[in-house]
């Protein structure tokens, strides 16, 4: 059953001291990068990557090399490289041990993907609380450029980059491509309207890429083997290997890579299943900004295309499982919770939808909801929805508008009976 699994991003990550500078190279590290400057002209490494077929991990699955393209090469303006490490969305943990495990597979990919978009600055925007990720992240970037595989003329191609990594203050919304932006400026996250785009007009108005870190740490591979074995894995139109984060009441959490397509039913097989005597109630695709799935969806293949069909996104790849014991509306209220305390509140939808669904989801939690309040949830949802400024909203109306969808009876019973009566409180949530 294991050989679903595609090592690639993964590789190392259980050998000692895989964070090292020596370690990474005596690997085959930093080769990508090489050959990229010295044997490989920008639109090659574009094209190749275009081929391979690599979309966007941070959630929006965009083609990463057609982003690339959009950078204009006349532009009068710097462009610059944004790694976005603001890893946050609920239940998502592939970022962070991807850094912790490897930071030069990511700094390689930063090079390889700073000189295709000729780039000469870039930046790695890490999660602030997560102190020794920043650390490692910034010991990769010194001892790289100790090694000449930072700064000027990297590895004699005549080509120069600078990279800082940059420690953001942890809210949520700077996850936001254009709040990262704002944070990166010096000032308090909160999202652009868009268009203009990064690829236009990005960090201090010039031209920037903004990637998430999965998506660059996947590009040394590709360089290296090539578009023709990264294409060879997937599905017809999501291809690769990608990292899906398992946590939940399931007997062993963590980071799977598999090529996009496998379904949550390998996963959990390979990975020893649900707790012993639970079964699945329900699952996030791709963390609570996605909508929930029942076990009919147990055998979906993971990938964009197939998960859209059945109603969700693929999102993060963050798949939380949940047993018959969790309550529905009080998973839901955790999550509308956490989103409007993470509202940036720059705007009315976003900020007063989040308050308003919380208030009804507290009362239905509490025994205490009234006729009527799922539908004023559902209303709430409609003038929320695609009414913000950006995708935070709609994140939290998925979850809700799932559930409801799923389980409505769970959500009516809240007219009269406490959901603590109808799923208690267990004394721990795992065993
Ligand atoms: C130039 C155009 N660039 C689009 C670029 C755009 C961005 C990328 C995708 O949301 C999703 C969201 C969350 N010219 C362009 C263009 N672009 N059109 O393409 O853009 P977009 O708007 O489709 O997505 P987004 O705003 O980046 C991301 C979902 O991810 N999500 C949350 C993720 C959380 C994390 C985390 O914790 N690390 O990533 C989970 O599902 O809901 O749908 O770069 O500029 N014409």
């Amino acid at each position: 059953m294991t050989d679903v699994l595609t090592p690639v991003l993964t590789e190392n990550w259980g050998t000692p001291g895989s964070w090292q500078l020596e370690n990474y190279r005596s690997r085959g590290g930093y080769a990508a990068a090489r050959k990229a400057l010295t044997e490989m002209t920008a639109a090659q490494v574009i094209s190749e990557v275009k081929d391979a077929g690599l979309r966007g991990r941070g959630g929006a699955g965009f083609p990463t090399g057609a982003k690339w393209s959009f950078i204009p090469r006349d532009s009068p303006k710097p462009t610059y490289l944004v790694v976005n490490c603001d890893e946050s969305e609920p239940g998502t943990c592939k970022d962070m041990p991807l850094l912790m495990a490897s930071p030069h597979t990511l700094l390689e990919g930063v090079i390889i993907a700073s000189y295709a978009v000729n780039a000469h600055q870039a930046f790695i925007y890490v999660r602030g609380e997560v102190l020794h990720i920043v650390r490692r992240v910034r010991k990769a970037v010194e001892d790289a450029r100790a090694a000449g595989f930072l700064g000027t003329d990297i590895f004699g191609s005549g080509y120069d980059l600078e990279v800082v990594v940059h420690a953001g203050a942890g809210a949520y919304i700077c996850g936001e491509e254009t709040a990262l932006l704002d944070s990166l400026e010096g000032r308090r996250g909160q999202p652009r309207l868009r268009p203009p785009f990064p690829a236009v007009a990005g960090l201090y108005a010039s031209p920037t890429v903004v990637n998430n870190a999965e998506s660059i740490s996947a590009v040394p591979a590709i360089i290296r083997h090539g578009a023709a074995w990264y294409q060879s894995m997937g599905t017809e139109r999501s291809k690769g290997t990608t990292i899906y984060s398992l946590s939940g009441h399931v007997r062993n959490p963590g980071q799977f890579e598999a090529p996009l397509g496998i379904t949550l039913r390998q996963i959990l097989e390979l990975s020893g299943g649900m707790r012993q005597g639970h079964h699945l109630k329900f699952f996030t695709p791709g963390g609570s900004s996605t909508p929930m799935l029942t076990p009919d969806y147990l055998d979906v293949p993971l990938d964009y295309e197939s998960v859209a069909k059945s109603g969700s996104i693929l999102g993060t790849k963050a798949l939380q499982c949940f047993d018959e014991t969790t309550s529905v509306v009080r998973t839901t209220l955790r999550w509308t919770e956490f989103y409007k305390h993470e509202s940036c509140g720059k705007c009315t939808p976003c900020r007063e939808g989040s308050w308003w669904l919380v208030q009804t989801l507290r009362n239905i939690e509490a025994g205490r909801g009234q006729e009527g309040d799922i539908e004023k949830m559902l209303d709430v949802c409609d003038n929320t929805s695609m009414k913000s400024f950006c995708t935070l909203a709609d994140g939290f109306v998925a979850a809700i508008t799932s559930a409801i969808k799923h389980f409505r009876p769970e959500f009516e019973a809240g007219y009269h009976t406490p959901a603590w009566e109808l799923f208690p409180y267990e004394k721990s949530a795992l065993f």
